[in-house]
């Protein structure tokens, strides 16, 4: 293609996919001849609302790494690609995160922003999800640059990052301090230790990644922060319990009295339970959509079944799709996977740095 103009061969494979699956009998030639000509004239092309929900939600589809793909069909998709100024971004993502806390009934959600275009790139989110804690160990460096910036906070525990928008690589970002209302949290207690809540857990309900892109059709949209609701391992078993993360099991096996002189007493293993039983525990109380690894890995089957009555397969990662917690007594443990293809487009992709 064009120099920074989207390859074409990208939107001819796109445009086919979307006609052949999107069964409201799309002609993908004369639809391929528009693109073409507009990138001739623009160097760039314009998706349709229908081809960019398609795209968005199949690149769900396609993420390897992701045990929650079930519901890949049904993902709110928003379409702001008419916003690129940092304060309406900011605004959005705020509205994202009420959308999709929903009162507690977490919808899976998509924010889509202005695209890449040649020699104009996209603002972008430095955060690496809407919302994130200062203290956090993860955070280390947004933490150290939102104070940079003038912002005051991050000095307790469980302390949102401020939003952080960078509209051209040149720019200093504005940041955002997240409204009390767009922040949701679950505050943790155990269901039969009344010594847990003393711990001061919590953490937010909902997970919202925004420092990847979405890929459609050849066409880069580098600020599209996605949201699902959690598995609860993910917050028991890693960011509470990483060494280089909250790294609190000590603290969980002294509640419990449990003997932690020798690894043998498998007192980690045993906090670890615990910690996780306390997530379920408390998101159930709040009446917040969270997951058990049980259920989501037998979810994650069943969407292996009905992918292949569709005639496709389903590329995933075994190292991710393995919960952390009791691998081996879930059902995604005993069997292996269609090998991810890291070609396989839409996709949700990682990149090095905000502008790399
Ligand atoms: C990764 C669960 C929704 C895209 C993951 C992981 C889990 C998970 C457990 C592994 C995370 C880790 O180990 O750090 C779920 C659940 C959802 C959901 C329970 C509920 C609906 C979504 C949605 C999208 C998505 C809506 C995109 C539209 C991804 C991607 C990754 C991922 C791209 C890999 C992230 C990375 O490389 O860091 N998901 N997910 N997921 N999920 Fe999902
Ligand atoms: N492990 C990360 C979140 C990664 C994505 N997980 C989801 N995604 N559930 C964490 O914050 O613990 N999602 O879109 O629901």
């Amino acid at each position: 293609g064009p120099a920074g103009g989207p390859p074409l061969p990208a939107a001819e494979q796109f445009v086919r996919l979307f006609a052949a699956e999107s069964g409201q009998g799309i002609d993908p030639e004369a639809r391929l001849r528009e693109i073409r000509a507009e990138v001739a004239a623009e160097g760039t092309y314009t998706h349709t609302a229908d081809e960019l929900a398609f795209g968005a939600r199949v690149a769900w589809r396609n993420a390897a790494r992701c045990i929650g793909r079930l519901y890949w069909r049904s993902m709110v998709v928003r379409d702001l690609r008419h916003l690129r100024r940092p304060d309406d971004i900011a605004e959005q993502c705020f509205e994202h995160l009420r959308l999709a806390a929903n009162g507690g009934r977490i919808r899976p959600v998509v924010s889509i922003f202005a695209p890449d275009r040649p020699g104009r790139p996209a603002p972008r989110l430095l955060n690496e999800q809407l919302v994130r804690y200062g203290d956090d160990p993860n955070s280390a460096e947004r933490a150290a640059l939102a104070r940079e910036l003038g912002w005051k906070g991050g000095e307790g525990p469980f302390e949102p990052l401020p939003l952080l928008v960078q509209s051209s690589p040149e720019r200093p970002p504005d940041w955002y301090e997240l409204p009390d209302d767009a922040v949701h949290e679950v505050r943790l207690t155990h269901p039969t230790e009344p010594g847990f809540a003393a711990l001061g857990l919590r953490w937010y309900s909902v997970p919202a990644v925004s420092d990847m892109t979405l890929e459609i059709g050849g066409i880069q949209y580098p600020c599209a922060p996605f949201n699902g609701w959690y598995m609860g391992t993910e917050i028991g078993s890693r960011n509470l319990a990483d060494r280089d993360r909250y790294d609190r099991l000590r603290a969980v096996a002294e509640v419990f009295g449990l003997d932690t002189s020798s690894e043998r007493t498998l007192w980690r293993d045993r906090a670890l339970v615990e910690l996780n039983a306390a997530v379920l525990h408390s998101f159930t109380r709040e009446q917040v959509t969270v997951a058990d690894h049980h259920t989501e890995s037998q979810r994650f089957l069943t969407h292996i079944e009905r992918e292949k009555r569709y005639g496709r397969g389903v590329p995933a990662d075994w190292s991710w799709i393995v919960p952390p917690l009791s691998g081996g007594a879930t059902a995604v443990f005993h069997r292996y996977y269609d090998a991810p293809d890291p070609q396989l487009r839409p996709a949700y992709l990682r990149r090095d740095g905000a502008w790399g």
